[in-house]
């Protein structure tokens, strides 16, 4: 049977559902918004497969009852697994966002490891795996997502699980150098090669990949080939691929040709009162370069005198991991160094920086992007980046401009239409921002078709299909 007919059965860390509510008041089960979900719920439906993930409550919250509902409602089954708040602040919270988080992102500044956060990353790994044996059988495809469920794929095989697994990892993925500081670094390759197929976003991370398994694990065989290697261990083979993952492009396209879209970008460019529109969108992290952006635009403001009163940057945050300290440090360094900022530079009827820390629904998102003359997505590193790619497609009139650091792995497919930029070089980033700025139209024009037909030919569904064309 061909992977695309078997049943799929997709694990993540958090199901694609939130649940609100109470004892008394009731609670709601609602669906997740995002790309992953609208692009695997298809083929999930039509191979009567399932979702399998944590439901993102307290453990004392009836989710098994809700979610058998919701599952009969959705035609399609979400399978919960539950975790303690232990769990989630060792496994989620520990080894998860302070050991693999930042050293995969190559900042080790911020990277750090507790034995106890690591062996509770093992047992929540097998929960999942135990939950996952209870529920395939060997004809399924099963599909593991990113880097807190690493070991499931070995707990599996513990469990004498022979069914296909298949991994993609999210995020980065490091050199071998900077692998070595990840102490346990070698037992984790080795779980690793317990799939029979792992997905990196791009072909730096695969390289990187191969390479650590070559110097950590020198027994393993490694056939390299044009886009594919292939690695045996311990009688395990495994093809190793990279597969940039996309967005949903009509979908974007779609809304922001809707009335919603184009009135939410017309507010919000008179409300802030600007002319030229300069936006950053990112979820609160460390890895996204914000404060680096900061910086940059106050040397652009300090060296060209010409643009203050012209241009205004809108930095959106989206909340998340708020009770990981180094997030909360980070919230306090933007809020510090807006106000200096602005404190400088603001005058009777103009403000540099405006700011907001609150999440969007998709029409004020695609609004933000369509009021934005340049988007500023500058991570120091990032697995892909789909806010780039979410940019272009709601930019139906091809007038903005991307910068994007040359750091996220979307500068593979975008780097001939952005302007690429080092995050890290506030001088030079300040002065391409200013380039941005003196565009002329016919340019902003010829690198937004070349983005916008990027994306549009290489979407979430190809995604999909790529990662299983591949042949074992
Ligand atoms: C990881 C990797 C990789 C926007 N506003 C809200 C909201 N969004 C959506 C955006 C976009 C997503 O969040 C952010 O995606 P990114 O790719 O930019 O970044 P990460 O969250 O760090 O994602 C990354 C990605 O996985 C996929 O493989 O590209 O490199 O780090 O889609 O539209 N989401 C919610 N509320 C909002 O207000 N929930």
């Amino acid at each position: 049977m061909n992977d695309s007919e078997k049943r799929l059965v997709v694990v993540s860390n958090r199901l694609p559902v939130s649940i609100s509510g109470d004892e008394k008041i009731g609670y709601t089960v609602e669906p997740g918004a995002g790309g992953l979900i609208t692009a695997l719920k298809p083929i999930i439906k039509r191979t009567k497969g399932a979702w399998l993930g944590w439901p993102g409550c307290n453990i004392d919250v009836p989710f098994d009852k809700l979610l058998q509902e919701y599952s009969n409602k959705a035609s399609f089954s979400l399978l919960p697994v539950g975790l303690t708040e232990e769990d989630i602040a060792m496994y989620y919270r520990g080894f998860s966002n302070r050991s693999i988080w930042p050293l995969f992102h190559d900042l080790i500044g911020q990277f750090s490891f507790v034995l106890e956060e690591y062996e509770r990353y093992k047992v929540v790994n097998r929960k999942f795996a135990e939950t996952i044996a209870k529920n395939i059988t060997e004809n399924d495809n099963v599909w593991i997502h990113d880097y807190q469920l690493i070991f499931v794929g070995s707990e599996l095989r513990d469990l004498q699980i022979k069914t296909k697994l298949n991994f993609f990892l999210h995020i980065p993925f490091p050199s071998v150098d900077l692998l070595r500081r990840l102490p346990r670094n070698q037992t984790i390759i080795k779980r690793f090669l317990a799939y029979d197929h792992i997905g990196f976003q791009t072909a730096v991370d695969k390289r990187n990949f191969v390479s650590c398994v070559k110097w950590l694990i020198p027994e393993a065989r490694i056939i390299n080939k044009r886009t594919k290697s292939y690695i045996t261990y311990n009688d395990q083979k495994t093809v190793i691929g990279y597969y940039p993952i996309s967005i949903d492009f009509n979908e974007f396209n779609d809304v922001s040709k809707s009335k919603e879209a184009s009135d939410t970008a017309w507010y919000l460019k008179e409300n802030i009162n600007a002319k030229f529109l300069v936006l950053g969108l990112d979820r609160l992290d460390y890895t996204k370069g914000i404060p680096q952006r900061f910086l940059a635009f106050e040397k652009l403001l300090e060296k060209h005198e010409d643009v203050r009163g012209e241009i205004s940057l809108l930095q959106v945050v989206i909340p998340s991991r708020l009770n990981v300290p180094d997030y909360q440090n980070l919230r306090d360094e933007l809020e510090q160094l807006l106000g200096r900022i602005n404190g400088r530079f603001s005058t009777s009827g103009w403000v540099p920086i405006h700011y907001q820390f609150n999440t969007l629904d998709r029409v004020r998102l695609v609004g933000h992007y369509k009021a934005a003359d340049i988007a500023l997505v500058t991570p120091l590193r990032d697995g892909m980046n789909l806010v780039s790619k979410e940019y272009c497609a709601s930019s139906i009139d091809n007038k903005g401009v991307l910068m994007l650091s040359e750091f996220a792995g979307a500068a593979d497919q975008l780097g001939k239409g952005a302007i690429l930029c080092n995050p890290f070089d506030i001088d030079r980033t300040a002065e391409q921002i200013y380039e941005a700025f003196r565009m002329s139209d016919e340019e902003k024009e010829r690198r937004m078709r070349l983005m916008r037909s990027e994306v549009k030919k290489n979407n979430v569904d190809r995604w999909v299909r790529q990662f299983f064309e591949v042949n074992h």
